[in-house]
């Protein structure tokens, strides 16, 4: 799925700016038909933004169910002779659209785009209402999944199993686009590296079938110069002396597409461009190699996340967290836990910087709720995770769908070097492996060219753990001297060493760590190892860091978290995760000087 883009021949709209918003409190949104008439602006809510923690009511913050967005929009006079479409980048979780009274589109998924045509519902200069129906509720059957109990004072409530706030509404751009009727449809391209030669795969899809030499690529370099150029929808640029995309050092060419009236005609009736980074990922033995020589992760696992806007894109934000990341010297992060905003990746290609891309399925696990998040375990009865009355064959297809939508927006992207199926699934627990095989087979059929993994949790040991093998890399969440021997970093140290070398031994594989962590309260300091101190939180790192030095297989480091985060609150959840190494205003911990001496000082890994 292409990202909307203004070209030669297409028109892009931003619809973002303050649209009327209204919580809905009728439990029949189909009986109400809000749609057909105008919601009086008594409440605005802003677009891009997580609604919740714009009002001041806990019963908007809190509120489970349907939110109500509108807006006014004009069609551009000058669309006639075009389609046009319009776009969510996502509505969490689900979404409804209508023109006026006409419904144009459901999408159900709070972290992939969608669109819908409405060429034949509102002609070019003409004025239409836009309404936007968006529902938070996490069910057995959503990804991630959750369950909606009513309480007793009558109002429902929304349980999950993840450790991260429900954040709801429209926190990504929405667009009114155009594209010609002849028009590029979808671009899929792969690119590998031989020596100092690059080849780039490409393979275009058109809105009608048309004649191969109609379609013109051409691939041009970062000063402009035309460096390949043919005709038809598939083929394979060979690139002499490529310039690689590298960690650190990226290089982007651009891969045009051009639709012509005719063959030589010189009249094109539709472009579009695509960055494209020339690069190599594959697993060797217990190395992950990035154009053929071994990559080892430095950084975070993270969130969309901040005050005000919750899970509200931002560019300033946006840009601001890479700085600080590299200022650390991470060359990588993992979308935890959910796909970002693609302004996210398109940055990472810019800067080279290295991502693991992961889909929401996260919290497929109730063995996790009661002991760690303090969140009340369901169903009351069987604490079996995957079952007829949990996590089932429709949370599967679920799940299927959004890696399907995961792989066809991020597909692209050089910075995506692996995909990441799930966080912390209960890979001990009888059923996941029926569940997850087909999945990571879909995921392989959708993508042969990149490494799949998943976050693995303590509770499913190497002894237990019953999936690992069906993946490339190894991504271990740990928290010894945190959950376990809290304050006793002698024994977590020893704990953290036999449990890496186990999974070295029976796997082989690259082992990432992708989460190690402590929470700290900025500004707690101690001599002794006092858990929630400055001192505590970098001790604990250093103590990862022995560890990982000492063990073959380790090819990465992410921390849990590169800053503080909100979450449901609990008894130790007191306004969020604390586990940042930057605080949710992204002021530096102390650790942010030990990750820095440590990462930008040992620069090279064999
Ligand atoms: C985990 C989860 C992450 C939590 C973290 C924690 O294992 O993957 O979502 O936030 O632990 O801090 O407990």
């Amino acid at each position: 799925m292409l990202k909307p883009q203004a070209t030669s021949t297409r028109e892009l709209v931003s619809l973002d700016g303050i649209w009327s918003f209204a919580v809905v409190t009728t439990t029949d949104v189909d009986e109400e038909r809000i749609w057909t008439g105008v919601i009086p602006p008594k409440l605005q809510a802003p677009v891009p933004a997580s609604y919740n923690d714009i009002f001041v009511q806990e019963s908007i913050r809190g509120h489970v169910g349907w939110v109500y967005y509108q807006r006014q929009v004009f069609v551009p006079h000058g669309w006639s002779q075009e389609r046009y479409f319009l776009r969510l980048d996502a509505a969490t979780h689900q979404g409804r659209v209508y023109v006026d009274e006409h419904f144009v589109v459901e999408h159900i998924g709070g972290y992939t785009p969608f669109e819908a045509e409405i060429t034949n519902l509102v002609a070019p200069g003409q004025p239409f209402r836009l309404t936007v129906l968006v529902n938070n509720e996490l069910t057995w059957h959503t990804i991630p999944p959750g369950r909606v109990e009513v309480g007793q004072n009558g109002e429902r409530k929304q349980y999950y199993q993840h450790d991260f706030f429900n954040y709801s509404g429209l926190a990504r751009s929405v667009w009114l686009y155009s594209v010609p009727t002849v028009a590029v449809d979808d671009i899929t391209v792969k690119t590998d590296v031989d020596g100092t030669t690059g080849f780039v795969d490409f393979e275009i899809k058109t809105s009608q079938s048309i004649d191969e030499d109609r379609v013109q690529v051409s691939l041009i370099d970062e000063v402009g110069s035309l460096i390949y150029q043919t005709v038809g929808h598939k083929n394979r640029a060979v690139v002499k002396s490529a310039h690689l995309w590298e960690p650190g050092a990226a290089y982007l060419y651009q891969l045009r597409v051009e639709i012509m009236a005719a063959p030589g005609s010189g009249i094109v009736l539709d472009s579009y461009q695509l960055a494209v980074g020339v690069r190599s990922v594959k697993v060797i033995g217990n190395r992950f190699l990035i154009n053929d020589k071994p990559f080892y992760f430095t950084g975070f696992g993270r969130h969309e996340d901040a005050p005000v806007r919750g899970k509200g894109h931002d560019n300033a934000y946006m840009i601001h967290d890479f700085h600080l990341m590299g200022w650390t010297g991470a060359n990588s992060f993992r979308c935890s836990h959910y796909p970002y905003a693609e302004e996210v990746l398109e940055y990472a290609d810019r800067h080279g910087i290295v991502v693991i891309d992961e889909t929401p399925a996260v919290g497929l696990n109730l063995g996790i709720v009661g002991g760690v998040f303090g969140v009340k375990p369901s169903p009351k009865s069987s604490p079996l995770t995957f079952s007829p009355d949990t996590i089932n064959d429709k949370t599967q297809s679920a799940h299927a769908q959004a890696i399907r939508e995961l792989i066809a927006r991020d597909k692209n992207h050089p910075c995506v070097v692996m995909w990441a199926v799930a966080n912390e699934p209960a890979s001990a627990e009888p059923g996941v492996r029926e569940y997850m095989e087909p999945l990571v087979t879909l995921n392989r059929q959708l993508d042969p060219t990149r490494p799949v993994c998943f976050a693995n949790m303590i509770h499913a040991p190497v002894e237990k753990d019953t999936i690992t093998d069906l993946f490339d890399v190894l991504c271990l969440n740990r928290y010894y001297g945190w959950y376990a021997y809290n304050a006793d970093l002698d024994t977590a140290e020893q704990a953290l060493e036999e449990d890496l070398l186990g999974w070295q031994k029976k796997y082989g594989n690259p082992i990432i760590m992708s989460e190690y962590g402590a929470d700290t309260q900025v500004g707690l300091h101690a001599t002794l190892d006092v858990p929630w101190s400055e001192e505590y939180q970098s001790r604990l790192l250093d103590m990862y860091h022995r560890v990982f030095d000492r063990v073959d297989s380790v090819v990465g480091e992410h921390v849990w978290n590169f800053a503080d985060f909100q979450c449901p609150t609990t008894i130790f959840r007191i306004d969020g995760n604390k586990k940042g190494i930057f605080t949710r205003d992204r002021r530096p911990k102390s650790a942010a000087q030990t990750l820095r001496r440590r990462w930008t000082e040992q620069k090279t890994y064999e």
